[in-house]
Formats: structure tokens, C-alpha cells, sequence
């Protein structure tokens, strides 16, 4: 048996030492010294022993066993830390590489455009409402004066969600402030960004998707001077002090009188050139008082009350202020147009 016991620890010993993983070592942990183990086969034939002989080879079968555990251990140990220096030796950095640089990115010119515009307005006292980008046709159109078969609807036909023609992407942001009329009492003072939609071909001045930015003011004894007032105010301070502005006649179904608002030609200073085709001026913005008609529809009492509203388009005003030529640019993406803001 003590040659048993010496044969076990030399073979262990020398399979133990030269064990490569872990796993590997827990199975000669299990084949020396588990229950079915090559130790223990030995240790369950003590009983055909001497008294003499069984506490000798019993203390042999000890020492054997202590000293393949604590060789499995040192071996596990080795093991360990040899996995921890290739994992090292894999994963070292190197501080002195140069880094992948981060490109900043910035706005777009049309939320610059816009949030300059936005603060103009918050400036003066307004508050910013935006509203569903999907409207009912008669929040679009009826409300605003335009039953139909009124003629505005033509060239302001968008695209339909259902066959009657009820519900539509909106033409304008117009419903929004019929929205807030309808909610919240005099005094009013609003202005509603957003994308609108119109079946327009794509060209250098066309998009059947665009922005557009609306004001509202609704109170007692409001008048087409402080129209003019706000309007003059909000372009000075986007295109700068002594800009010149000038008011047309024009026609709108939801306002009434209505006119359009020019901006003298930031090119020519009102001379005549080729960006304002000789005229001098640019057009910017359309405007009036709120019909009486749409006031009422929202339950304003029009005796007490009037107010003014203006439309400005988002492109056309970004386009003017960045003097871009192509309507097409703002929405393409091109890096190359881009990283000029
Ligand atoms: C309510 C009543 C009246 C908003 C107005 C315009 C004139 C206008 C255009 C400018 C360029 C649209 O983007 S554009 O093509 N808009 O000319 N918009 S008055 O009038 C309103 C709005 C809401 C309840």
C-alpha cells in the first residue's frame, strides 16, 4: 500500500504541475482525492492492515493527501495569475496614441432662424403654443373663414388622412391658435411654430413641407397700429436696427383688412437688383386683423374684443437671413452646405 500511496502522489504530482486550466484541475482534484478517488480506493483497504502497519500508512495517506491539495491550490494559483498577465498584456493602453477627434455639432439655420424669431416674440410678451401636425379640415379651414368650395382651399390643398377629407396634415398653423381661442380668454398673446403641408412640387422656392411661424394678439381695443408696431419691432431686431419695412393691401379669407409686409432689399438697400428683381423690396411676412368672423366662431365677443395675426414662412425668413438661394438646401443635408453655420 505504501507503494500504492507513493505511485498515486508521484502521478498526481506531475499531471497537477503540468495541468494548463482550471477545469482541468478540478477534475484531477476529483480523480485523486474525490469520494470515488484513487486515494480513497487506497484508504477503504486499511482494514486488511496490521495495527502496527494501519497508523504508518494511514499517516502516509494523510501527507499525500495534504500535499496534492495544497499542489492543486499553488497549481490553481499559478493558474490565476498567469490569466491575469495576458489579460493585462492583451488590454494595455497606450496613453500616447492620439485620440479620435469629436466633431461638435451645431444647429441647423432654420432652428437658429427660428429660435431667434421664437425669442423676438417671448420678448415682446408672447407666449410659444405649438399644436398636431394632423388636423381636422374644419380647424384648418372652415374655422378660418374658408368653408368649402372657397377658393383659398385650392392652392392651399394638402394631403388627406381620409376619404371625406375631414382630417388632412395641416395647411397652415392657424388651427392651433383657434385651438387656444377656444380654451383660454382674453387678453391673447401666442405664437404657434411648426411644420405645415401643402401638394407642392419640390423646386427652388417650393416643398410640400415647411415651417411656419403665426402670431395671434386678442384684447380689448387691439388696432392695426399695434399690427404694425409689433411687426416693426420683431424685424428690427431680427435684421437689425433701421431696417425699413413697408405694408400692402392684400387679401386673406381669416383676416380682414389683411395686407403683406416687405422688407427693403438687404442687397441693394431699396435701389433695385437682381435678388429683389429690381423692386427694392422683399416680401416676408402676410398679416391682418382677425375676421370678426373667426373671433365669433370662437366664441370672442367681437364688441369687446379684436385682435391681429401674422404668418411668417420659416424658409423664406432663414433664406433672406443666410441669403441661400435654394429653398432645397435646407432640407438635403449636405454637410458641405451645413458646416457653413
Ligand atoms: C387665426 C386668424 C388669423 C395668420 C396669417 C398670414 C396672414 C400669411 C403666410 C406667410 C408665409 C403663410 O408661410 S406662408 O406662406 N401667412 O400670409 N397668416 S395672416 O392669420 C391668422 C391666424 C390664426 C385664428
Amino acid at each position: 500500500m505504501r507503494k500504492q500511496l507513493e505511485e498515486i502522489q508521484k502521478s498526481a504530482l506531475e499531471t497537477i504541475r503540468s495541468a494548463n486550466l482550471a477545469a482541468d484541475l478540478e477534475s484531477l482534484r476529483v480523480k485523486y482525492l474525490g469520494k470515488k478517488g484513487a486515494l480513497t480506493a487506497v484508504l477503504k483497504q486499511m482494514g486488511k492492515l496490521s495495527a502496527e502497519e494501519r497508523p504508518v500508512i494511514g499517516q502516509l495517506a494523510n501527507a499525500v493527501r495534504e500535499e496534492l491539495t495544497e499542489a492543486i491550490a499553488r497549481q490553481s494559483k499559478l493558474l490565476e495569475q498567469a490569466a491575469m498577465e495576458a489579460k493585462l498584456a492583451a488590454e494595455v493602453v497606450d496613453v500616447t496614441i492620439p485620440g479620435t477627434p469629436v466633431t461638435v455639432g451645431h444647429r441647423h439655420p432654420m432652428s437658429l432662424v427660428l429660435e431667434e424669431a421664437e425669442d423676438i416674440f417671448i420678448g415682446m410678451g408672447f407666449q410659444i403654443v405649438e399644436g398636431p401636425e394632423v388636423e381636422l379640415a374644419d380647424y384648418n379651414f372652415t374655422r378660418l373663414n374658408t368653408p368649402e368650395g372657397h377658393p383659398a382651399r385650392d392652392w392651399q390643398d394638402t394631403f388627406y388622412l381620409t376619404e371625406d377629407g375631414s382630417v388632412l396634415l395641416r395647411t397652415q398653423t392657424s388651427p392651433v391658435q383657434v385651438h387656444v381661442m377656444e380654451q383660454q380668454k382674453p387678453p391673447i398673446r401666442i405664437v404657434s411654430p411648426g411644420r405645415v403641408y401643402r401638394k407642392d412640387e419640390v423646386d427652388a422656392t417650393h416643398s410640400p413641407m415647411f415651417h411656419q411661424i403665426e402670431g395671434l394678439v386678442v384684447d380689448k381695443g387691439i388696432t392695426m397700429a399695434d399690427l404694425k408696431g409689433t411687426l416693426e419691432v420683431f424685424v428690427q431686431r431680427l435684421y437689425g436696427a433701421g431696417t425699413k419695412i413697408r405694408f400692402r393691401p392684400h387679401h386673406f379669407p381669416f383676416t380682414e383688412p389683411s395686407c403683406e409686409v416687405d422688407v427693403q432689399c438687404f442687397e441693394c438697400q431699396g435701389a433695385g437688383c437682381r435678388v429683389c428683381k429690381g423692386e427694392g423690396w422683399i416680401e416676408l411676412l402676410g398679416a391682418g386683423m382677425v375676421h370678426p368672423k373667426v373671433l365669433e366662431g370662437c366664441g370672442i365677443d367681437t364688441d369687446l374684443y379684436s385682435g391681429f395675426a401674422f404668418g411668417i414662412g420659416v424658409e423664406r425668413m432663414t433664406m433672406r437671413r443666410f441669403s441661400i438661394s435654394d429653398l432645397r438646401l435646407i432640407f438635403e443635408n449636405d454637410m458641405r452646405f451645413l458646416s457653413q453655420f
